[in-house]
């Protein structure tokens, strides 16, 4: 069954999930949003305490990246949080949708558990012609500034391979369309990653301009920052994405630049254990990381 502090599969994860549509239909609205490459059923779990629908929208995507384990991890902790904490009504849900889709890309992630030397994997698992090779990295993939920076134009490449266009990936056309189906309410988004312990903000795909309003986003990410620390978690190294190291066609750039969400982020959790955090430390880190999602939602509030 289902472990909160634990590293699930992802078919125990869509249970989990359609087990909470069940429940809490007041709460929890579970849409499909379409079928992986390898044609695994893709849910976005839409968490809301207000029947009128105008809220402003947070939405957290996780698991772009097969082996970072701790992103679907943190990603079902908060649907967890979000829905059975008493304390959630009255304030992350007070005012504000939590939008959440915790695997982005299911087929690399029970490839990478399915033991071995797949634990690595990183991309997709389309197949390319004529090479026969797996996999594009799906955060090389949005069709933003696509290609300049920062990637591979091999698809044998295992890390960074672009794809052949933008969007070739189907897992990225799902998260575009989440994001365009809720354009005009989105206002914040988070890609939850691993690891290394840092908050960036656009542009990645470049380290020579930052937005007009970096300071917005710098500073946001910021407080996030020190309500981790508060609740006894390390800092996160906040920058632009670009002065961590450019890299072109990420989702979080996608939703600044072309959606126009005003507060996008890639959130890299843990840092000391590379992409292999053990699960026995879950506990510890994801109520952590939590209240710097208390502290997001409380500034979309305040905003919005
Ligand atoms: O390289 C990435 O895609 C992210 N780091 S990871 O180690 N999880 O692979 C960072 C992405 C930051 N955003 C952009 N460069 N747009
Ligand atoms: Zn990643």
């Amino acid at each position: 069954g289902f472990n909160l502090y634990g590293f699930n599969s992802f078919d125990t994860i869509t249970n989990y999930i359609n087990e909470l549509g069940t429940r809490a239909p007041d709460m929890v609205t579970v849409q499909n949003v379409g079928q992986s490459y390898n044609g695994r059923k893709m849910q976005l779990v839409k968490i809301s305490t207000n029947p009128r629908g105008r809220n402003p929208v947070i939405f957290i995507d996780a698991g772009i990246h097969a082996r970072e384990w701790v992103a679907p991890a943190m990603a079902m902790y908060l649907i967890h949080r979000l829905t059975n904490d008493p304390k959630a009504r009255q304030r992350e849900l007070n005012g504000v949708d939590w939008y959440i889709l915790p695997v982005v890309n299911p087929d690399g992630y029970e490839f990478s558990r399915s033991g071995g030397s797949n634990r690595l994997w990183r991309k997709t698992r389309s197949k390319s012609s004529p090479n026969n090779c797996f996999g594009v990295d799906g955060n090389r993939n949005y069709g933003f500034k696509w290609g300049v920076s920062g990637v591979s134009n091999n698809p044998c490449d295992p890390e960074t391979y672009a794809g052949s266009q933008p969007f070739s990936e189907v897992e990225t056309q799902i998260v575009r369309n989440i994001m365009m189906e809720n354009q005009q309410r989105l206002k914040l988004y988070v890609s939850l990653h691993s690891y290394g312990q840092y908050l960036v903000y656009p542009w990645g795909y470049t380290a020579d301009v930052l937005p007009r309003d970096w300071k917005k986003l710098h500073n946001l990410a910021r407080m996030v920052s020190d309500s981790v620390v508060r609740a006894g978690g390390r800092p996160f190294n906040v920058m632009s994405a670009g002065q961590w190291y450019p890299a072109a066609g990420g989702s979080d750039d996608f939703a600044f630049g072309v959606v126009g969400v005003p507060y996008s982020y890639t959130m890299e959790l843990t840092d000391g254990y590379e992409f292999t955090f053990p699960d026995k430390l879950l506990r510890v880190v994801l109520p952590q990381f939590y209240d710097g999602f208390i502290t997001f939602s409380a500034q979309i509030k305040r905003e919005f």
